[in-house]
């Protein structure tokens, strides 16, 4: 596979006849079957099937398919593809070379206007949130194994970790979601080339914009909007939202490749409750294993039981979160290996021997997750890790990585599946194993699970990271746009490896990485093996002081994340979004160095060496609370100058945020009693609808009926606030809010009784 290359529609067939009442078509020497279908919310289906080209479609994941109505995508008898909006038609393919084949792949190209913009991909590495002029493939990859550390050091690698082949593009005042549901590797292009980078003149990309996968059979969703926000929950609903995750996986996670096992966990413990910083997650990387055999501990780094140590942490509230590794060491006697080679549930090379690949222990094979019978084996051991005191799982190099050995000899499905019809989804079965066997273990309580590849349906059961990072500029601006591609193509729960993976990371960076991703979906602190060490308090006095603080702070927004993540499971609406998604302003599509999380909190971070200002232009018409200077300010263009501990943070007029009372310093969360931030400018009339939950943030019991609910109302009339509210859950107890006005306020209506507060300057 070169990464580099690209199918070209010279080299494809198209329609030269269509029946068109069979939707049978001649494409070159073969005969396919064309389908369109539409279902509800403007959602269409579209694709061809042929049983003697592919088998039917090999997605583990199933799609959430809304209910069928009347065709709103046609082919024509031309072989061209229509897509119609209200009986109007909006999206149409390229005339005569709308859809080709070429062997088993197949491409889609469709007629673009001159303005259409283009975002999404999953996870890329570009560095820009618009994706205008690109050539890109899908293709899990190991990065830092598969290229050269020239290439990914201060660039753009591609592909990255993690597949999800999904575009959103803008065009006029519609918006359109493609996904290539087919798990064989997708390429995409887009029109609109960087002119600068052109020195030849078919290094342009098309004029089209081109859809395809190398194999498999083509599947092609296209999601219809008036937005990004509606074609992105429509996404995340097709593709199944993220359940919500445990409270302590959204607090602050501390992992370092080093970490041995009980007297590192218990030092970093100490550290932290002496530092009064929280801390929720103390993560193993390779360390902890004997020899790099997954599932089996280190005796010496476990002098009595993991589970010892898990009930020393967990009286701060800490779980222990190990990693696991897909490839097993090649190795008779090993437990692991010997129980997987008798039941036979590893991948195949073409001469029916097991696979072999080079992964930390040399020689592995691994586990064919593309079976349920391999997931179900693969499940008994996760669950039985899982009931030792682990409380969670790490699943790393799932790509899968096989160091230098040539993955296409790994084949699936007792060798009857090619390498590249499943390798995509390959660590989406690993995840899947996984999850079941911790639900396995503990029923009734939330698994949580971070992976580093997967595919379409990860969502469901794992937090993404942004996979190997440096300690350097260029990585701190691509985690705002690889962070948030991730969340407007369906993977909300996502985060870079904070402070940076590989070198060291500079106080200054360290701080400016707290700062712009203390408020990310997923928060970790992470570094390699010989970087410096960079827990908060491995830091001068000052550095570590305000390190701690944003750790702090996270926790006191905990209640506000947590309402996004109960609120991304009922409706699909990422905890990340970039400016456009909330304001639909076309120019907006550049705005890559600040973001919103959630509809309420705008951050602007300072993300170039420190010394210089920067500017940032805060949309809309309405002033915004500077959350830094404690005051209101204008919408509109702004120069900031900026001090080392503060990062610029707005709240948007009207919004209801929901905190912990004071500043935390331990992992306690008390969801009952928060403080609700409501921002009012003086003068300000509108209205916000809010609604906030309180459950035990660790049990399915929410599903149950265990859960809390408060709606209500923020009503200003030219600065006169009144907020009401009832109570209309009460699963978990009640919910007791105090509420502050954020600025001058001194009085407003609460349930119709005046209150009275001090004014006050709020500020971080
Ligand atoms: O070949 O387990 O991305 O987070 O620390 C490197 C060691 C393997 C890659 C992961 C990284 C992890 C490292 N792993």
């Amino acid at each position: 596979m070169f990464f580099t290359k690209y199918p070209s529609p010279a080299n494809f067939s198209f329609p030269t006849r269509v029946d068109g009442k069979t939707g049978e078509a001649t494409i070159g020497k073969r005969k396919v079957q064309l389908f369109a279908k539409s279902f509800e919310g403007g959602i269409s289906h579209v694709g061809a099937t042929d049983a003697k080209t592919w088998p039917a479609n090999l997605c583990l994941a199933p799609l959430d398919i809304p209910a069928e109505v009347v065709a709103e995508a046609r082919w024509t008898a031309k072989g061209d593809l229509e897509i119609d909006c209200g009986n109007q038609l909006v999206l149409r393919t390229v005339p005569g070379e709308g859809f080709g084949l070429s062997g088993r792949a197949s491409l889609f190209q469709f007629v673009m206007p001159a303005d259409a913009q283009f975002f999404g991909m999953g996870q890329k590495n570009y560095g820009q949130l618009e994706l205008s002029g690109i050539r890109s493939t899908f293709w899990n990859t190991d990065v830092w194994s598969d290229f050269h550390w020239a290439q990914w050091g201060e660039h753009p690698a591609d592909p990255p970790y993690f597949s999800l082949p999904y575009l959103a593009v803008r065009t006029g005042d519609k918006w359109f979601g493609f996904l290539l549901h087919n798990p064989s590797p997708a390429f995409m292009e887009t029109p609109g080339s960087d002119e600068s980078r052109i020195f030849v003149e078919w290094q342009r990309t098309s004029a089209n914009l081109i859809l395809g996968t190398r194999d498999g059979e083509p599947n092609l969703w296209v999601i219809v909007g008036d937005s990004l926000a509606e074609i992105t929950r429509k996404l995340q609903k097709l593709i199944g939202t993220t359940p919500v995750p445990p409270l302590w996986s959204i607090g602050y996670q501390q992992s370092r490749w080093g970490y041995g096992g009980h007297d590192d966990l218990l030092a970093l413990d100490k550290k932290f409750a002496a530092a009064k910083i929280p801390c929720s997650g103390l993560w193993l990387d390779l360390d902890y294993m004997d020899g790099f055999r997954v599932f089996q501990t280190d005796a010496k780094m476990f002098p009595k039981t993991a589970q010892v140590t898990a009930d020393k942490l967990a009286k701060n509230g800490r779980r222990i979160v190990p990693i696991i590794d897909p490839g097993v060491k090649f190795e008779p006697g090993y437990r692991v290996y010997d129980d997987g080679h008798r039941k036979d549930v590893f991948c195949k090379n073409q001469e029916g021997k097991e696979f072999i690949g080079m992964v930390w222990p040399g020689q592995t094979v691994f586990p064919d997750f593309t079976k349920s019978s391999v997931r179900k084996w693969w499940a008994g051991y996760a669950r039985e890790f899982r009931e030792c005191g682990f409380g969670a799982a790490w699943v790393d190099m799932n790509d899968p990585s096989t160091g230098p050995i040539d993955p296409h000899d790994m084949l699936f499905e007792d060798g009857t599946r090619q390498h590249l019809e499943h390798r995509n989804q390959y660590a989406l079965g690993m995840q899947m194993a996984t999850v079941d066997g911790f639900r396995a273990a503990f029923p009734n309580e939330r698994p949580f699970l971070l992976s580093r590849s997967g595919f379409i349906g990860s969502s469901r059961y794992s937090a993404i990271w942004t996979g190997d990072n440096v300690s350097n500029d260029f990585y701190l601006k691509l985690s705002l746009t690889t962070s948030l591609g991730m969340s407007i193509s369906g993977l909300p729960f996502n985060g870079p490896d904070i402070g940076g993976f590989g070198g060291d990371s500079s106080p200054d960076l360290m701080i400016r990485w707290m700062q712009a991703c203390f408020l990310f979906p997923f928060c970790r602190n992470h570094a390699t093996k010989d970087s410096r060490n960079q827990e908060p308090f491995a830091y001068n006095a000052t550095t570590a002081q305000i390190i701690g603080h944003y750790v702090r702070l996270r926790y006191k927004f905990l209640p506000y994340l947590y309402q996004l993540f109960c609120e991304q499971e009922l409706v699909g609406d990422p905890v990340l979004r970039p400016l456009m998604y909330e304001f639909g302003d076309r120019k907006l599509a550049k705005a890559d160095d600040s973001f919103m999380v959630g509809p309420a909190i705008l951050q602007a971070p300072i993300i170039t060496e420190r010394g210089k200002s920067r500017q940032v232009t805060l949309p809309g018409r309405a002033p915004w609370y500077d959350l830094m200077q404690g005051k209101w300010v204008k919408a509109g263009k702004h120069t900031l100058d900026v001090k080392r501990r503060e990062t610029p943070i707005y709240l948007r007029a009207g919004s209801v945020v929901a905190t912990q009372v004071g500043m935390p310093t331990t992992t306690d969360v008390d969801l009952l009693r928060p403080e609700v931030l409501i921002a009012v400018p003086p003068g300000w009339t509108g209205e916000t609808e809010f609604r906030y939950v309180a459950d035990d943030g660790l049990t399915l019991d929410y599903q149950k009926n265990g859960r809390s609910v408060i709606t209500g109302t923020v009503t200003a009339v030219k600065g006169e606030i009144s907020i009401q509210y009832l109570q209309t859950g009460s699963g978990f107890g009640q919910i007791s809010p105090t509420f502050v006005v954020v600025g001058a306020v001194r009085e407003f209506r609460v349930n119709g009784r005046m209150v009275t507060q001090a004014a006050n300057r709020y500020r971080l």
